[in-house]
This record gives C-alpha cells, sequence and structure tokens, in this order.
C-alpha cells in the first residue's frame, strides 16, 4: 500500500515542451505601438545574431550555445548595448516555459521576429544549454565594428566560417530595424519599412545616391541624397557595394527576392546553430 502510494506520489517526466506554442507567445510580444517603429522584431533579431556571432570556427568557442551575454563581461560589451531591452521583453516567456533553455530562446525569438515580419521560415532546432557562470564568455571583440572595411568584415565573418555570398545574404537583415544614438551612436533605419521583411536593403543600396552624411555629430555614416536623407548606410554596408565580389551579390538578391530568402535563411540557420551539439533526435521546427 505504502509502495502505491510513493508511486502515486513520483513525480512524472516532465511533458516535452511544445515549441510551436512557444513560438505563438513570442510572436505576441513583437508588436509595442510605444516601442521604437512599433515591434520588438528588429531587436529580437539582433539579440539572436549578436548571442550567435561570437563564434570561432577554429577553437570551437562563442556561438549561441550557453547564453553567456547573461553575464557581465558580454552584456556590458559595447557592442551589445542596448540588447538588454530584448533579453527582459522575454522573460515572461522564460517564466512561463522554465524548460526552454534561454540560448534557445533567444534564436527562436529571431526566427519568430523574420517570419512574422514577412520573412522566410527558417528551420529551427532545440537543444541549446545554457552556461552557469561568466567564465563561459568568450572574449571581447569577437562581433563585428561597423567604422571599418572589408577586410575585418571578411575577417569576422570568415572566421565564424561563412563565405562572400553568405555574408552579403546575411546583411540584407538591416532591412530590419535602425541605429540608435544611445546604443551605436549611429542614427536612421537602412529603409522605409524597417518592420517588414522584403530585400529592399540591396534595392536600395544598389539605387539610391549614399554620401556621408553632413551635421551629424556622431559616427561618421551615409545617408541618401535622392531621398530626403532619412536612410542610412553604415561604413560595412557601403563595403557590399564598393567590393566587386560583394556587389555582385547585391545585385543577385536585389533582382530576385526569393533567391535572397533562400540564401538568408540557410546562412540565419547556420549562422545560430554555429558550436552547438544538438541532441541526435532533435527535429527541425518549421513554423507556419
Ligand atoms: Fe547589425 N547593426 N551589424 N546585423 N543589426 C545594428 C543593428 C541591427 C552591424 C552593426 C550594427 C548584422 C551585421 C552587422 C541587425 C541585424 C544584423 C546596429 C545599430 C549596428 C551599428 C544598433 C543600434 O544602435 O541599435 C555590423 C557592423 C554588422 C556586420 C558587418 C547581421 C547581418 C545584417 C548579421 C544581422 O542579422 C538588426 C536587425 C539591427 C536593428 C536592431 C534594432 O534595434 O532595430
Amino acid at each position: 500500500k505504502a509502495a502505491a502510494a510513493a508511486e502515486e506520489e513520483a513525480p512524472k517526466e516532465p511533458e516535452p515542451l511544445d515549441y510551436r506554442k512557444v513560438a505563438a507567445d513570442i510572436a505576441e510580444l513583437l508588436d509595442d505601438v510605444d516601442y521604437d517603429d512599433g515591434s520588438y522584431g528588429p531587436v529580437f533579431v539582433r539579440l539572436a545574431w549578436h548571442a550567435s556571432g561570437t563564434y570561432n570556427k577554429a577553437d570551437g568557442t562563442g556561438g549561441s550555445n550557453g547564453a553567456t551575454m547573461r553575464f557581465g563581461p558580454e552584456a556590458g560589451d559595447g557592442a551589445n548595448a542596448g540588447l538588454d531591452v530584448a533579453r527582459n521583453r522575454l522573460e515572461p516567456i522564460k517564466a512561463k516555459y522554465p524548460q526552454i533553455s534561454y540560448a534557445d530562446l533567444w534564436t527562436l525569438a529571431g526566427v519568430v521576429a523574420i517570419k512574422e515580419m514577412g520573412g522566410p521560415s527558417i528551420p529551427w532546432k532545440a537543444g541549446r544549454t545554457d552556461a552557469v557562470s561568466a567564465e563561459s564568455c568568450p572574449p571581447q571583440g569577437r562581433l563585428p565594428d561597423a567604422s571599418k572595411d572589408r577586410k575585418h568584415v571578411r575577417e569576422v565573418f570568415n572566421r565564424m566560417g561563412f563565405d562572400d555570398r553568405e555574408i552579403v545574404a546575411l546583411m540584407g537583415a538591416h532591412v530590419l530595424g535602425r541605429c540608435h544614438p544611445d546604443r551605436s551612436g549611429y542614427h536612421l533605419p537602412w529603409t522605409y519599412n524597417p518592420t517588414t521583411f522584403t530585400n529592399a536593403y540591396y534595392t536600395l543600396l544598389a539605387s539610391e545616391y549614399w554620401k556621408k552624411e553632413k551635421n551629424w555629430d556622431g559616427p561618421m555614416q551615409y545617408s541618401n541624397r535622392k531621398g530626403t536623407g532619412d536612410i542610412m548606410m553604415l561604413p560595412t554596408d557601403m563595403e557590399m557595394l564598393w567590393d566587386r565580389t560583394f556587389k555582385q551579390y547585391v545585385k543577385e538578391f536585389a533582382n530576385d527576392e526569393q533567391v535572397w530568402f533562400d540564401a538568408f535563411s540557410s546562412a540565419f540557420k547556420k549562422l545560430i546553430e554555429l558550436g552547438v551539439q544538438f541532441p541526435a533526435e532533435a527535429p527541425d521546427i518549421v513554423l507556419e
């Protein structure tokens, strides 16, 4: 009788987490008329990318596994300024689904945001785990510096394992969001619809007349002259136009949005999986 009671009280195996439900709840958190251009989508994408973009192929350090941006050294890295906004916005999801790791949550939020803003369904899988201390933080300085040139851009992305076409394919994500003077020091969005995922980054880059912005006391950036000077490009974005190989891909993606969606989808999936050892049975989840 005692044994039967003990069996009844034994904790049940936790239900496997339904990531589609988590994704649906994240989608509910995107819109907010009082924030930026009305959506947390862009900053969720930046969080997923900065959590992943510290990866070093040579020694396997960095990457989204570990969610080390929760700890001082990485949270305080100037390159990550403003990402606390995205992390805090996602806290209620972590509270509702304690089983999900932060590392899975942040990358899933990026994928959900891209999909909800009209982009491709990027296959995503669970299995990242959270590090327990700041000792797992990658060294600072691994994320790109927007004031630098093509050599720097290639160094950073080759270190992660990306080639030229993948670099240009990723860069189109700057269709989303904007620069904030209190985060990066730069200002303005890249496009006129910064919460809609289209290939407008490439079409504008290729068609507008870009000039160093005058009457701006922040770090040197470019803005458009044909238009009203209300959209911008970072020095690293301009390299996509100035480097002959990069420019070829800018044209390819400006001419065919579907070709870009496919190239972006594979490159972004690769980015958020860098350095992660997934359980063998982890299925790809494709959001509808
Ligand atoms: Fe960004 N990026 N990025 N970026 N980024 C900013 C904002 C966003 C670089 C610099 C900046 C990628 C590559 C690079 C997004 C997504 C991606 C800002 C402004 C800077 C300075 C931050 C702020 O002030 O709030 C550099 C130097 C990159 C490599 C050359 C990726 C390809 C485009 C990998 C990528 O996916 C998104 C989204 C934002 C907008 C965030 C927002 O809050 O609106």
